[in-house]
């Protein structure tokens, strides 16, 4: 079982990517991986609550606001491609533009 564990966690290459997002930009709003990496985000926010949404992976997860902590998600990019996020909580005048772009190559 343990094997079995150890083999899953170094099969893929785990990277992970901290995150900060404030009114309105995530930093950094370009991430770049390889295929077959396990994208580990670790979001804190500046400010308010914000949202992480890639929706080409229906992950749609709430950022606590500054000071409680941060969120963490789970990619797998298991297909090149470029996969937009963006912030699903509406969060001022800016929100709309308020996204980035993860790149698997
Ligand atoms: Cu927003």
């Amino acid at each position: 079982m343990l094997g079995l564990l150890l083999l899953l966690l170094t099969a893929s290459p785990t990277k992970v990517v901290h995150m900060t997002a404030e009114r309105f930009t995530f930093i950094p709003s370009q991430v770049k991986v390889k295929v077959g990496t396990v994208v580990e985000f670790r979001i804190h926010s500046e400010d308010t609550n914000h949202g992480f949404r890639i929706p080409a992976a229906g992950i749609n997860e709430v950022i606590p606001k500054r000071g409680r902590g941060e969120l963490k998600v789970i990619y797998r990019a298991e297909r090149p491609g470029r996969f937009d996020f963006e912030c699903s909580k509406p969060c001022g005048a800016g929100h709309n533009m308020m996204r980035g772009v993860l790149i698997v190559e």
